[in-house]
């Protein structure tokens, strides 16, 4: 083998051998960057799917609540205070036109506190969901009214 030779096969085999390395590296960042992307899949999915499951995050669902919210609101100022804004807690609740409506406007109400007036010494004040705030703001025919009301929407309270 010549001299030449020899420092040829030398170079070729250093040549491949920096090209093995090169490409175990390459390897090692491609291996690397797909378990990166991998983990911050699961990490995104598993939030999704923790957000949905908890305090009320995913899309459809969180719409809805949010197109409750207004209503929610509402029957919460006719309950709140002294008296009772039945008329306006009837004519809130014929807007529902499902149970998932209704179902979005219990969590959009959530637990609120109604002030049972100002001052008002006699009654403390009452805090609850909407139904136990309904429950402990209208009376027995009231309440008659509004589970007919809701009965058309296959809710009963
Ligand atoms: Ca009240």
């Amino acid at each position: 083998m010549k001299i030449a030779e020899y420092l040829g096969l030398g170079y070729l085999e250093f040549y491949k051998n920096k090209q093995m390395k090169s490409q175990s590296k390459k390897g090692i960042v491609t291996t690397l960057v797909v378990v990166g992307l991998g983990a911050a899949a699961y990490f995104l999915f598993f939030r999704n799917k923790n957000g949905k499951g908890g305090g009320g995050g995913g899309g459809a669902t969180a719409e809805l609540d949010a197109k409750m919210l207004p209503i929610a609101n509402a029957i919460f100022d006719a309950m709140d205070g002294y008296g009772t804004g039945e008329d306006t807690i009837e004519n809130q609740l014929k807007k529902l036109t499902t149970k998932s409506e209704w179902d979005a406007l219990v969590r959009a109400f959530g637990t609120r506190t109604i002030s049972s007036g100002t001052w008002n010494v006699f009654q403390a004040d009452f805090t609850g969901d909407l139904v136990s705030c309904l429950n402990d703001e209208l009376d027995s025919s009231e309440l008659e009214r509004v589970n007919q009301i809701l009965s058309k929407i296959g809710v009963s309270i």
